[in-house]
Formats: C-alpha cells, sequence, structure tokens
C-alpha cells in the first residue's frame, strides 16, 4: 500500500477533515464569535503534543529518517512560539482547558509512539497533509485570518509534507502495517473532523 491511497480509499472520511465550515467562514470572514480564538488556543496544545511525539519517534526512526524528524522538531518548535506570539497579540489566556476534541486528539498523539513505526509515520503525514488541504481550502482567507492560511499553505510545508509521504511509502513497503496505517488514518481523518467541530462550538464539553 502507499500512503497516498488512502486519500482515494476513505475519501468521505477525508473530505470531513478538509472541508468544514470553520475553513468556510476562515476563506469569508463568517466566523462566528470566539471560534477562531477557541481554535487557536486548542491547536497549540495540540502543537506542543505533536513535538513531544516527534521527540519519541525520533530515536526508534531509520536513520535516513531522522533527518526529517530533526526538521519537523525544529519546524515545531518555531511554531509553538509564533502561536504564542499569535495569541499574546489577541490577549488569549493559553492556559484554557482542553476540549473534548482536543483530549482525544492528545490522547491519540500519545498512543501513536506504541505503534508500529510504518502505521504512527502513516498517521503524521496524515496529520500535517490534513491541515495542508485544509488551510487551502480556505485559501486565501479574510484578511484577519491570512497569515494563518499562509502559514499552512508554504512551498516548504508542501515539502515537508511530501518527504513524509516518501518516507511512510518506504517504511510500509513491506505491508506488514497496512491494516494499522489504515485504521489510524481513518482516526486521524475523524479526529481532524472533530476538531473543525469543536472550534465551531459543537460538542464541547463544560
Ligand atoms: C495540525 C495541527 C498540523 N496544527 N493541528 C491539527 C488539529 N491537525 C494538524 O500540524 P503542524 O505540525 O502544526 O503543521
Amino acid at each position: 500500500m502507499k500512503a497516498g491511497d488512502l486519500i482515494g480509499n476513505h475519501s468521505r472520511a477525508w473530505e470531513g477533515a478538509t472541508s468544514h465550515p470553520f475553513l468556510e467562514g476562515v476563506r469569508d470572514g463568517t466566523l462566528p464569535e470566539g471560534a477562531f480564538e477557541r481554535w487557536l488556543v486548542q491547536d497549540r496544545m495540540f502543537v506542543e503534543e505533536e513535538l513531544g511525539l516527534l521527540r519519541r519517534l525520533l530515536p526508534g526512526a531509520p536513520r535516513r529518517d531522522q533527518n526529517l524528524f530533526e526538521s519537523g522538531i525544529a519546524a515545531l518548535e518555531e511554531e509553538l512560539g509564533w502561536f504564542e506570539e499569535q495569541a499574546r497579540r489577541r490577549n488569549l489566556t493559553l492556559s484554557a482547558r482542553p476540549e473534548r476534541a482536543t483530549e482525544s486528539y492528545l490522547r491519540f498523539l500519545r498512543a501513536l509512539a506504541y505503534e508500529p513505526y510504518p502505521a504512527a509515520l502513516t498517521a503524521l503525514w496524515a496529520i500535517e497533509r490534513a491541515y495542508l488541504e485544509a488551510w487551502r481550502n480556505a485559501s486565501p482567507g479574510a484578511c484577519e485570518y491570512r497569515e494563518f492560511v499562509e502559514h499552512w499553505s508554504t512551498p516548504e510545508f508542501a515539502a515537508f509534507v511530501a518527504s513524509l509521504e516518501e518516507a511512510a511509502d518506504r517504511a510500509l513497503a513491506t505491508g506488514e502495517a497496512d491494516e494499522r496505517a489504515d485504521a489510524l488514518f481513518l482516526e486521524v481523518a475523524d479526529l481532524e473532523r472533530r476538531f473543525w467541530e469543536m472550534a465551531l462550538g459543537e460538542g464541547r464539553s463544560g
């Protein structure tokens, strides 16, 4: 199996992850009040946990993939600083509680390090590819959100996602982890959709 096949094999689930009223709101500037800020605060928690995941996966990765993890870690560290700066500019407090959809995603990220490497890498690729497509779908974005659309639309980010896909394809080549990779891909698609729903204020906890 190739990682990219998963998108066509699960096109409805993928559509749910990458096209959403939240993204239409970003594009048209019609988001309900508070939705973008909620997404921002919750997504910073996601990025912090994702950084932990990359650090945990790095030592067990094949030598030829280690560079990819190192550049991913550096990019995520920079991104965390960027999120914090964005929050500061908007006077948002970063100490909020994780929403239910965020909790589910954080739990998923923590468990990924225990999955077979090819399946974990496929999930990581799906996570990044989802944001690449989702934010492209919001392009060019209303002016107050444009910086975010651009952040996940750069050629560098697209190249990183393509490198993850190549690495996932190499890792999947034995076929041994295909079933697990397929299941994790579907989980990512569902978690992504739920994250957008949460940002719009649906399915919130407490
Ligand atoms: C990403 C993200 C992309 N920031 N948040 C969610 C919910 N899914 C995917 O990850 P990155 O590392 O910020 O590009």
